[in-house]
């Protein structure tokens, strides 16, 4: 049963899409989804559970049907965030809901680790529906070690996987398109209609559900699964433009990454002994775009002698940059910048 959940957050994706997040205090299986970082919807690394405990009824997930028969072990014996992972074997079947991922795009992370000695066919399954046997299937993939391929169950397509290393299955969703592009450490090996995807079809525009099911053989270990409102957060990166003296200090902060920069602090700052005034100045950015260039001005100095001069930035996005130079300061000028 479903109640109405309390919106808490938006993401503009492309400048058209929007996702609605959703925290609830509903009782049934669906997630609910916490702080949003970085166009992170949801994510799971399996280290906060203790290792050899059931994943069932921890963080949102729960087998298939509830069947505890057809639980998974969290483990340390494999993991690729520290130290946890979840052990997939044969019989196990493990879901976990979303709520609310239906608009613009998504992509679906997760990273897996198949052991050499792995044997059988082990799946990540994606659904636009879960509810029991009128589920709706969309994506079905599996490790097979008779192939030692990762393999797509309704078409021909797959892609050899790392055997004794982790491997990453993306999964990007197009909603507006209905179609799905799949992945595996970078190399698009399926593509194809999200709500045709399966021999089951019927699906519809949204994603509810992960299943890891084992359908037979010994385990392999998947960590690290998230959503993502976008491929990957795109981040800005800064860079100190030239420093010049002359009366005061002079200098720039630049964008040159690929996403916008918030609240670019900077700092401008004067190591010399003999520096009396405007040893420290700071200020704020609102914003700096793509490609985009502010210049920056430190207040009045006065002194004398050598000094390094530290230019330095920093923003919302987690970014930072720094630049050193060394000048003398003469009176309220700044000579020989170098
Ligand atoms: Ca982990």
């Amino acid at each position: 049963m479903k109640k109405k959940a309390i919106v808490i957050g938006l993401i503009f994706l492309l400048g058209a899409s929007v996702f609605t997040i959703t925290a609830s205090a509903q009782t049934s299986q669906k997630d609910s989804i916490g702080t949003l970082s970085k166009g992170a919807i949801w994510s799971e690394n399996f280290d906060s559970y203790s290792a050899g405990s059931l994943l069932g009824g921890q963080g949102g997930w729960f087998p298939w049907g509830d069947n505890p028969a057809a639980d998974a072990n969290v483990t340390s014996v494999q993991s690729h965030s520290s130290a946890n992972s979840v052990e997939i074997k044969g019989n196990c079947d493990m879901v976990h809901r979303w709520e609310n991922v239906n608009t613009g795009n998504c992509t679906f992370r997760a990273w897996t680790y198949v052991p050499s000695d792995f044997q059988g066919s082990i799946y990540i399954i994606l659904l636009s529906l879960y509810n029991g046997d009128g589920s709706k299937w969309d994506l079905q993939i599996h490790f097979n070690s008779d192939t030692f391929l990762l393999e797509d169950y309704d078409s021909v397509n797959s892609t050899p996987y790392v055997i004794d290393g982790w491997g990453e299955v993306r999964v990007e969703i197009d909603f507006i398109n209905d179609w799905q592009k799949v992945y595996y450490n970078d190399v698009l090996w399926l593509s194809k209609s999200w709500t045709q995807g399966t021999s089951s079809g019927g699906g519809v525009l949204a994603l509810d559900a992960v299943d890891l099911w084992g359908e037979s053989g010994t385990a392999i270990y998947y960590d690290d699964l998230s959503v993502w409102a976008a491929e990957a957060p795109v981040l800005p990166e800064l860079e100190i433009g030239s420093i010049t003296g002359g009366f005061g200090v002079k200098a720039s902060v630049k964008n040159t990454g690929e996403g916008d920069a918030t609240n670019v602090s900077w700092t401008i700052a004067l190591d010399g002994k003999l520096v009396f005034l405007g040893k420290s100045s700071i200020g704020t950015i609102p914003s700096l775009a793509v490609a985009g260039e502010e210049p920056i001005k430190a207040n009045f100095i006065l002194g004398f002698g050598k000094t390094n001069i530290v230019v330095s930035a920093t923003c919302d996005e987690g970014v930072t940059a720094e630049l050193t130079k060394s000048a003398f300061v003469l009176g309220p000028l700044v000579l020989g910048v170098k």
